[in-house]
């Protein structure tokens, strides 16, 4: 039974009129050519916030042609990298000076905590466009010297017109991941943020005008997947598109951009994280790293951590001090600073995540505790803990995307790492141990694009992030996620009288 806190009374905090909601588009906010809106909702009451204005297929259009006007002929893939870096560091400063109400944005539309976003996705988002702003003056290409008769360099260019798919889990996160290494490439973009968190790119857009981006850089088009989202995966006259979602989505963004103009693309998508915790480790800061790694942002992170593999010796203990964690763990309005969780982002999601308790609970796991709705208003669930959960139900294989963390017992590291890689994903896994040979032997035998040990979540715009297998490819953050933007040309020419 899960006797945790009820909900937190309701939020005092004022939320700030919502001040953009049409599309924009080559620096302008227009409404969309159908004139068609749909809601933006609030998923701690599943009410209505405002309407935003809903772009389709011809919004697209009009979106990739300011890009392309922007990239063909207008000064921002001309000018000098530290020029574009300049932009972006004002940018990122608007960001920083508007953060309360930009956190409050994501907190009243994707029942994220406004604790969280003010001191982390926000600020997060500022220091990932500052990273990539002053790495525009450092885009290299080579020298190379050649066979006898020639020589040659390689040029590194903007890839072109972007098209950047994104949801609604971390969306400020999320826009710059992407935003941050296009703009310091030079490339120009055509943003399309998820529809159930439609609210803060359009603020993000504003701030890159008035920091200087010149119009039709950066183009923001809310809609939906099927008609906004596949405009852009099948246009011919977009360059690459990057996207982060579901696998499913995945493979149809794939298959448009292959059936249109063979665009690169680039995927981030779901994931079945293992996190090992071995006999030695410290059992009371085992048990935070694995209730954070998966009910940090109500579970709805692609990195979740939602099989956890505990050793046999320490298993029992492990379990109760989880159990006990559990029921301290505050539910409740996002904007209250004791509550540790939010609402779920929308009722698809909420619907979703409480069929899957009901299947793992029919197939046999033990629910040890939460796994019901808290209240009858909007989107809440208790964090959910299974145990005897088998290799092949449901709940530990497929991506739940929400507080259901599965416990599993295992004996030795060969077959914990056989079981934590039996999977179809590979984003990311947790190794909690104080032996280095584990440590070591553990984090290279798993098939995975970030092992973390002896931590979870730990993430920073630094070091390189993506996934192995079906969780995607490519690469995200990092000096490495630059060249996803950037297209390498080779110039070669004879050299005659060569000493060499
Ligand atoms: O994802 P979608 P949804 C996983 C998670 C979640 C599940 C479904 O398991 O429960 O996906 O979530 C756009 N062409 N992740 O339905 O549909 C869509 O408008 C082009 C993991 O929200 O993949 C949105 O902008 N675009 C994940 C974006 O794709 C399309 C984060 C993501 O939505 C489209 C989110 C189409 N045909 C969900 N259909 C992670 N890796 O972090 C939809 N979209």
């Amino acid at each position: 039974e899960y006797n945790g806190s009820s909900k937190a009374s309701e939020s005092v905090f004022k939320i700030p009129p919502i001040k953009f909601t049409k599309l924009f588009i080559n620096g302008k906010f227009v409404d969309s050519v159908s004139g068609k809106t749909f809601e933006a909702i609030d998923p701690r009451t599943g009410e209505a916030i405002t309407r935003v204005s809903e772009g389709d297929k011809e919004d697209i259009d009009l979106a990739v042609k300011a890009a392309r006007q922007a990239f063909d002929h207008g000064p921002w893939p001309r000018m000098s990298g530290s020029e574009r870096g300049m932009i972006m560091m004002k940018f990122a400063d608007l960001i920083e000076k508007n953060v309360e109400e930009l956190a409050a944005l994501d907190a009243i539309n994707g029942g994220k905590l406004f604790s969280h976003c003010k001191a982390m996705d926000i600020p997060g988002a500022a220091r990932n466009l500052r990273y990539y702003a002053g790495a525009a003056d450092k885009i290299h290409g080579t020298v190379l010297k050649l066979s006898k008769g020639f020589q040659g360099y390689t040029l590194r260019e903007p890839i072109g017109v972007v098209g950047s798919i994104i949801p609604w889990n971390f969306p400020a996160i999320m826009f710059f991941m992407k935003a941050g290494p296009a703009l310091a490439a030079g490339c120009s973009m055509v943003v399309k943020p998820a529809e159930q968190t439609p609210l803060s790119a359009l603020y993000y857009a504003y701030l890159a005008k008035l920091a200087g981006l010149p119009d039709g850089v950066l183009n923001v088009v809310n809609g939906f997947g099927e008609t906004a989202g596949a405009a852009i995966s099948s246009h011919m006259d977009i360059d690459k598109v990057t996207f982060t979602g579901s696998t499913e989505v995945g493979r149809k963004i794939m298959a448009a951009a292959a059936a249109s103009n063979l665009k690169p693309v680039s995927l981030e998508l779901g994931g079945k994280s293992p996190l090992l915790i071995f006999e030695d480790a410290d059992i009371d800061q085992a048990v935070n790293i694995a209730f954070n790694a998966i009910f940090y942002n109500k579970g709805e992170i692609c990195v979740a951590s939602s099989r956890v593999y505990v050793q046999e010796g320490i298993y029992q203990t492990f379990v109760k001090k989880l159990v006990e964690k559990a029921n301290a763990w505050v539910i409740g309005d996002p904007f209250d600073p004791r509550v540790n969780q939010g609402p779920q982002t929308d009722k698809k999601q909420f619907e979703k995540i409480l069929s899957y308790i009901e299947h793992g609970k029919r197939e046999g796991a033990t629910l040890l505790t939460g796994g019901k709705r808290l209240g009858s208003k909007g989107f809440y669930i208790e964090p959910a803990i299974f145990t005897d959960v088998k290799e092949d139900m449901t709940i530990a294989k497929e991506e739940i995307f929400g507080p259901v963390m599965s416990l599993m017992k295992f004996k030795t590291m060969e077959e914990a790492i056989k079981r934590a890689n039996n999977t179809t994903y590979g984003l990311a896994a947790g190794v909690i141990t104080k032996n280095l040979n584990v440590a070591n032997t553990v984090s290279r035998s798993i098939r995975a694009g970030i092992i973390w040990l002896n931590c979870y979540t730990a993430f920073d715009v630094d070091c390189p992030y993506g996934g192995y297998k079906m969780s995607g490819f490519g690469r995200e953050f990092g000096l490495d996620a630059l060249n996803q933007y950037l297209q390498i040309k080779s110039i070669v020419t004879p050299i005659h009288d060569s000493p060499w």
